[in-house]
């Protein structure tokens, strides 16, 4: 995880091709990130995990549901929504997952991530409430507190859905000294990928995998030299 550039993020809630899900895991991506917000079940991620097994590239779970925990990935990511309105998502759900799955986490493959919700009509954003109106100032105040309060590995840009405004990812660069920085949210080409890739750590490719598969390849190498 701490080397990872490029990831994509795979919804079990929708269809992808075998020839598409092999594409993407020979791709020389750095991992799959396997999460989504609705109807994410333990059969429907089971089922992706077995797929993408076939294949050598990393695979990490981004937990969104306590019922739809799946052994044998080889990372946990999980989401704390900084910005969340609805306490559910800040910590409320985390502690029912620790009274169910406390004493069998592994905790050296578990990471958590400070989400900031930055497209308010996102449907991450209407299931936590988020308030996601954040000017750069409140970028950096979130990033502060990722980093330097939280201490948390990762500091989450999420646009999903659409394209985010590159200022406020260089805004979250200034201030951050060690959480990773990952930006997901429209990229749907190699130049989108590739900008942001000058700010984040990480960038995180979703949707277009669905859309456009050829534009969702030419991501890696434009992230990857
Ligand atoms: C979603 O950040 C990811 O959680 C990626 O967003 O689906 O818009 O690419 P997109």
């Amino acid at each position: 995880m701490e080397k990872w550039r490029h990831v994509f993020k795979l919804d079990p809630d929708k269809e992808i091709g075998e020839e598409a899900l092999e594409g993407l895991c020979e791709s020389r991506t750095d991992a799959i990130i396997v999460g989504g917000t609705t109807n994410v079940t333990f059969d429907n991620t089971i089922d992706l995990l077995a797929r993408i097994r076939r294949h050598a590239v990393p695979c990490a779970l981004e937990v969104s549901n306590v019922d739809a925990i799946v052994p044998g990935f080889d990372v946990y990511f999980i989401p704390l929504v900084l910005n969340a309105q609805n306490p559910e998502w800040i910590l409320n759900a985390h502690v029912k997952g620790l009274e169910e799955h406390g004493p069998f986490i592994n905790w050296k493959d578990v990471y958590v991530e400070g989400y900031v919700v930055c497209n308010e009509n996102s449907s991450v954003a209407r299931l936590t409430e988020s308030r996601a109106d954040l000017d750069e100032d409140k970028i950096k105040a979130y990033a502060r507190l990722a980093d330097q309060m939280l201490k948390l590995p990762i500091f989450y840009i999420e646009y999903s859905g659409i394209y985010g405004d590159v200022r406020k990812v260089q805004a979250a660069h200034k201030v951050i000294h060690n959480s990773r920085i990952f930006y997901g949210g429209g990229i749907s080409g190699p130049e989108q990928a590739a900008e942001m890739a000058e700010w984040a750590d990480t960038i995180i490719v979703g949707n277009i995998v669905y859309e456009d598969i050829e534009q969702a390849l030419a991501t890696v190498s434009a992230v990857k030299k």
